[in-house]
């Protein structure tokens, strides 16, 4: 197996009418806007979330994000994982605890029913991105469908590759974008587990994961 991975650094920010403002006077080009739709999987006992594991599909395609030691106080930092197959070994790994049977063939939508995988949470979202002339900082504009929006800086570094220098560059770009708090913010699976996952929320809350 080739290991695909890369390693998201991002800082979470509240945004306001005033950001598009900030975004044009900092010259911030926007690149896009796209919409998809995200769907969550995880056990009924929620084995991959309550260890930061995050298995989606998005517009067909498979991510995990396994969490690393966080960049900083504002910064999360998460690995990608975008194969299939690797995907498919860490999840297992995850639940192994739990009495998944080894099954020769893991292929096409079975292997979620085989390693008792179900969809918890789905959104859509439409997402607003702009680049910023330092080199590698994107800035995402989220407003997903139920009714919450939250901005993203975000820099991807390959594996191995520079996190100080990524929040460095997150860091001037929060700066110029005049973001003062201090606060962490709460991203769009927070807000939606807390208005259709109270349970599931209440877990990952008491420990520690939200
Ligand atoms: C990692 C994670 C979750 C999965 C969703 O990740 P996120 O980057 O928030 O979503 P999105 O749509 O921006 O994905 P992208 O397009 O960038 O790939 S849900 C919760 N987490 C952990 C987490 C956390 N505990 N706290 C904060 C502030 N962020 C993420």
């Amino acid at each position: 197996l080739s290991f695909q991975m890369s390693v998201e650094v991002e800082r979470k920010f509240l945004f306001s009418a005033d950001t598009l403002i900030k975004l044009e006077e900092i010259g911030a080009v926007c690149v896009g806007q796209r919409q998809f739709h995200d769907q969550y999987f995880d056990t009924s006992q929620f084995d991959l979330t309550l260890r930061d594991m995050w298995l989606r599909r998005r517009k067909g395609c498979w991510e995990l994000k396994c969490p690393m030691v966080p960049a900083s106080a504002l910064c999360t930092r998460y690995k990608e994982i975008t194969e299939l197959p690797d995907i498919q070994l860490r999840v297992k790994e995850a639940i192994r605890a739990r009495d998944t049977e080894a099954s020769p063939s893991l292929q096409e939508e079975s292997w979620l029913s085989e390693m008792n995988l179900v969809c918890f949470a789905e959104f859509t979202t439409v997402r607003r991105s702009f680049s910023l002339a330092e080199e590698g900082v994107q800035i995402d504009l989220d407003q997903a469908d139920f009714g919450y929006h939250v901005g993203e800086v975000e820099v991807v570094v390959p594996e191995g590759g520079d996190v100080q220098t990524a929040l460095e560059k997150i860091e001037r770009a929060a700066q110029k974008l005049g973001l003062t708090g201090d606060q962490r913010v709460e991203g769009k699976m927070n807000v939606y587990l807390k208005r259709h996952r109270p349970e599931h929320y209440a877990k990952l809350l008491s420990e520690h994961i939200l």
